[in-house]
């Protein structure tokens, strides 16, 4: 009898502890349904349509880079918005065209933030569902009022955009201020040797790349030739700072260790990190574990050094477990120029590599080169691995992140995409206003039409070429991808079609106040 009832008994609280963890179970598995995926953005510099392996490279070799684009869906018609850096991340941050702000351009590194505070943006939009927020590489998008004293603390910048975390370089590589900056702060600033910024005139006493050409391990090419940093001549002049400033060749591993810093950290809850890598915009200076890997002189070497880091972030993820609850996004900001200024033997050492793939043009371009780069999304388990030819940009992305975040946005020229950036749907944007240094394209179904610019057609510094031509050019991209055949005077409907919609475009958002648009 007793010994029947303990059964009973044990039987029954059994059941309830199945009980209490199957519905608990059911409640956690519910709960993690309901939380938003991480999200990494992965955003390259100057990484041009054929530069990876999943994109038709042979010379060179991206395995990692190939492991999201064969794993995830490999966009063929991914595009950044323009052919330079500034408007490119300025576009991609904020979801509004870089051509409705008349100062998005390249910047210097002493440009005050481009970005109003009270703008929307990616981080900010995914802060409100409630991510954990931080961007670790190139900002290029200016940095506090104008009058920056960089010994101080350096606001408004990325933590007054919606960024929790931040640890940046100012501009570019090549420009100073050469220095990390962490939270709106310089990383081993030292009051005893304050920093001082100027893109006017050098500091009394300072070498620079044109005066001082013994000092350089890196020599420039045309431009780069004022203060010398570690060898290598800058954009810009600087003083002071000695502690503080980069050594090129760590700056790989600074930022990796920093983005999986911030993984490990935030690994519990949703996070969105923005890793912004160097690579290969110059000066190109891999770690020498980097150094001849590739026989194509550092500007190879750089991208091997950048396809390694992000095999080791994605081995971060998988270590903690949170691989499969995270979606990569992985594209570049334009596309690819091979001399950019310094002699690092990219020209000598290219062989049959073309870092456009089949594009024509390059980094600052009208031509597809200019913009159409690589473009991945990869999501572990969720993503079925794809090729999509549908035209999607980097503009989309606010607006369709944050409808994966459960969040609406309004008002912006970001449109949500997110079926298509999952891959449930191949219909992409019908039309895109593309930009090259203030001049304007546009891209509709097959076709993509330039307009009349004045202005040499090759840049002949950088050997591309721009786009310029006194007659309007149209091509259709999907027959002639690499823009041979000028089919405007043979198809005059397709003409007259094509430039309607570019003029109501521009005409409709001339009408729309320009810039930044506030937040109520
Ligand atoms: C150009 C620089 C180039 C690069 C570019 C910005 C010269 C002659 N050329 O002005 O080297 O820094 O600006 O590149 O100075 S971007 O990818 O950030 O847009
Ligand atoms: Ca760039």
């Amino acid at each position: 009898m007793i010994k029947n009832k303990t059964k009973q008994r044990i039987g029954l609280s059994l059941s309830l502890v199945m009980l209490i963890l199957a519905t608990g179970w059911q409640f956690s598995s519910r709960e993690k349904k309901a939380s938003p995926p991480n999200i990494i953005l992965i955003n390259l510099d100057d990484l041009g349509y054929g530069d990876v392996g999943a994109y038709g490279a042979t010379a060179l070799k991206t395995p990692n880079m190939d492991r999201l684009a064969n794993g995830g869906i490999r966009f063929t018609n991914g595009y950044a918005t323009s052919s330079t850096c500034t408007p490119s991340r300025f576009a991609l941050v904020t979801g509004v065209y870089p051509w409705r702000n008349k100062d998005a351009k390249i910047l210097p590194g002493t440009a005050p933030l481009l970005i109003d505070t009270k703008q929307e943006t990616i981080p900010r939009v995914l802060k409100k569902a409630g991510y954990a927020t931080g961007v670790v590489g190139k900002w290029h998008m200016g940095l506090g009022d104008g009058n920056t004293d960089w010994n101080k603390e350096i606001k408004p910048g990325p933590n007054e955009l919606g960024f929790d975390y931040s640890y940046i370089m100012a501009a570019t590589q090549d420009r100073v201020p050469t220095v990390y900056i962490e939270n709106n702060s310089v990383v081993g600033r030292d009051p005893n040797d304050p920093i001082q910024v100027s893109y006017d005139k050098n500091f009394e006493g300072e070498p620079t790349g044109k005066e001082n050409p013994e000092l350089l391990k890196m020599k420039w090419h045309h431009g780069h030739d004022q203060s010398i940093v570690n060898g290598i001549s800058r954009i810009g002049y600087m003083k002071g700072g000695k502690k503080a400033k980069w050594i090129d060749e760590e700056m790989s591993d600074v930022f990796l260790t920093k983005a999986q810093r911030f993984i490990s950290d935030h690994k519990s809850k949703p996070f969105f990190l923005y890793y912004a890598l160097q690579q290969p915009h110059v000066p190109r200076t891999p770690n020498p574990r980097f150094v001849g890997t590739t026989g194509m002189g550092p500007r190879g070497d750089a991208i091997a050094e950048a396809d390694w880091s992000i095999g080791e972030l994605i081995k971060s993820l998988e270590k903690e477990s949170i691989l499969e609850n995270t979606l990569i996004i992985f594209t570049s900001d334009n596309g690819p120029v091979v001399n950019d200024g310094y002699h690092d033997e990219a020209v000598e050492k290219l062989g049959k590599h073309t870092p456009a793939g089949p594009l024509r043009g390059g980094k600052y371009s009208l031509f597809e080169a200019g913009f159409r780069v690589p473009f991945v999304t990869y999501w572990k388990g969720t993503i079925k691995p794809a090729v999509s030819d549908a035209v999607v940009c980097q503009l989309d992305l606010l607006s369709s992140l944050a409808h994966l975040a459960g969040q609406e946005v309004k008002g912006l020229d970001s449109q949500n995409y997110l079926d298509v950036f999952l891959g449930k749907s191949k219909k992409g944007r019908n039309e895109l206003i593309l930009e090259a240094s203030s001049r304007t394209a546009l891209r509709q179904g097959d076709w993509v039409l330039i307009p009349p610019y004045n202005g040499p057609a090759v840049n002949k510094a950088v050997n591309i070429e721009l786009g310029n031509s006194k007659e309007y050019q149209l091509y259709n991209v999907k027959t002639d991808i690499g823009q041979r055949t000028n089919l405007a005077q043979s198809q005059p409907e397709k003409l007259k079609q094509l430039t309607a919609t570019y003029d109501q475009l521009l005409k409709g958002y001339s009408k729309a106040e320009t810039g930044t648009i506030k937040l109520e």
